[in-house]
């Protein structure tokens, strides 16, 4: 017998749930001011996710799902990223969003079923939320061909669940960025559900990560709560897919500790000791407990911060609320060059309507 193929796949730590240190950590962790800017933009995800909740259930803002819990995910990625390379976020990504350069009023009027909300004035290129499971990757890997092509030194970042990793999209875009070797890293958050199904229900695999190394892709799994880590991993696969060497997958371990969306009421399908089990993993307070320890942060910088960050979410959800709609004639513009009859018509009667006639 011959074995043909082996693989192993690592998983990263650099801080515990503590906030101690467990390795030696990277040089951008040495500047406090980088550290600071992480917690910060994992505060004011937390306060833009709070607020969006509060409007959902008054009635003011469309279905909304919580990035509660996996805001290092999103914030280690998006800060290990070039402004030049290009994000393609699934629905749980506002923290990337955030540090990317997108706006809060932006993601509020998303949330709230406005499309200018997806039409970014910062980050011009980055591709809108994609709601449809796993979808977006093979997109991701269309972009990171074209950079290839034109060679240029940029990459894409394709982000999604751990359910979506069931999906054939993925399969098949992880396929082709291996053969292509495509600048795309591929991040996997893994928040334990995919709505009510648990990660055991969804694949039998020991890691999420090894599904790309079926695809010739190196794969790796980080701790998702620490945001350290995964700005070190994330850092390390870009450089890598910007100077040729091709595609990688991180898998970054977290958990959702709210609701799959605000559809949802999850108290139905999974144990309330198990959400509270995981509160002591999450990101936001690990972080803090290491720049405590540190004595780089007390708790008037934290109470600063807290009313900041909601001062900013305030004047975001106001702007937000006093947009007036669209015209109703805009959900029928920027599809087709020419609009088909039936749709003209549609067209027509949906502004006679708006203008009260009959
Ligand atoms: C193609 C497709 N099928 C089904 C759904 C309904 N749906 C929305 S979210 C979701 C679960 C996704 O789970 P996961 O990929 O783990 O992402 P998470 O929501 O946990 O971030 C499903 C099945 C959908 N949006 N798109
Ligand atoms: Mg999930």
């Amino acid at each position: 017998m011959t074995i043909l193929a082996q693989f192993t796949v690592s998983s990263t730590r650099l801080v515990d749930a503590a906030g101690k240190a467990v390795a030696a950590l990277p040089p951008f962790a040495q500047d406090p001011k980088k550290l600071e800017a992480l917690y910060r933009a994992m505060l004011l995800t937390r306060a833009f996710d709070t607020k969006a909740i509060a409007l959902q259930r008054t009635g003011r803002l469309g279905t909304y799902a919580s990035a509660l819990g996996q805001e290092a995910i999103g914030v280690g990625v998006a800060a290990a990223m070039q402004p030049s390379d290009v994000l393609v976020p699934s629905y749980r990504e506002h923290a990337a969003q955030l540090w990317r350069g997108v706006t809060l009023k932006e993601l509020f009027l998303y949330w709230g079923g406005d499309e200018r909300g997806n039409d970014f004035a910062v980050p011009h290129e980055d591709f809108p939320v994609c709601v449809p499971v796993g979808s977006h990757a093979p997109h991701a890997v269309g972009v990171a061909l074209a950079f290839r092509l034109r060679g240029e030194k940029r990459a894409a970042v394709c982000v999604f669940g751990d359910g979506a990793t069931s999906k054939g999209d993925v399969a098949e875009a992880l396929n082709m960025a291996g053969v292509w070797k495509a600048p795309v890293v591929f991040i996997v958050n893994n928040n334990g559900w995919a709505i009510s199904v648990p990660r055991a229900k969804q694949s039998a695999a020991a890691t999420l990560a090894q599904k790309a190394i079926a695809a010739g892709i190196p794969a790796e799994q980080v701790d998702g709560n620490d945001v350290i880590a995964v700005r070190f991993v994330a850092e390390r696969a870009l450089e890598r897919a910007r100077t040729g060497a091709g595609p990688a997958l991180i898998e970054a371990v977290s958990y959702r500790l709210s609701d799959h969306t605000t559809a949802d009421d999850a108290s139905r399908y999974r144990d309330d000791k198990e959400v509270s089990a995981h509160w002591a993993q999450e990101p936001v307070a690990r972080l803090r407990s290491y720049l405590v320890h540190q004595g780089l942060w007390n708790t008037a910088q934290e109470e600063a911060l807290l009313q900041e960050c909601s001062k900013q979410v305030e004047e975001a959800a106001a702007s937000y609320l006093a947009t007036p709609p669209r015209a109703a004639a805009a959900i029928f513009d920027h599809v087709y060059a020419e609009l088909p009859r039936e749709l003209a018509e549609q067209r027509e009667a949906a502004i006679a309507t708006a203008e009260g006639k009959p």
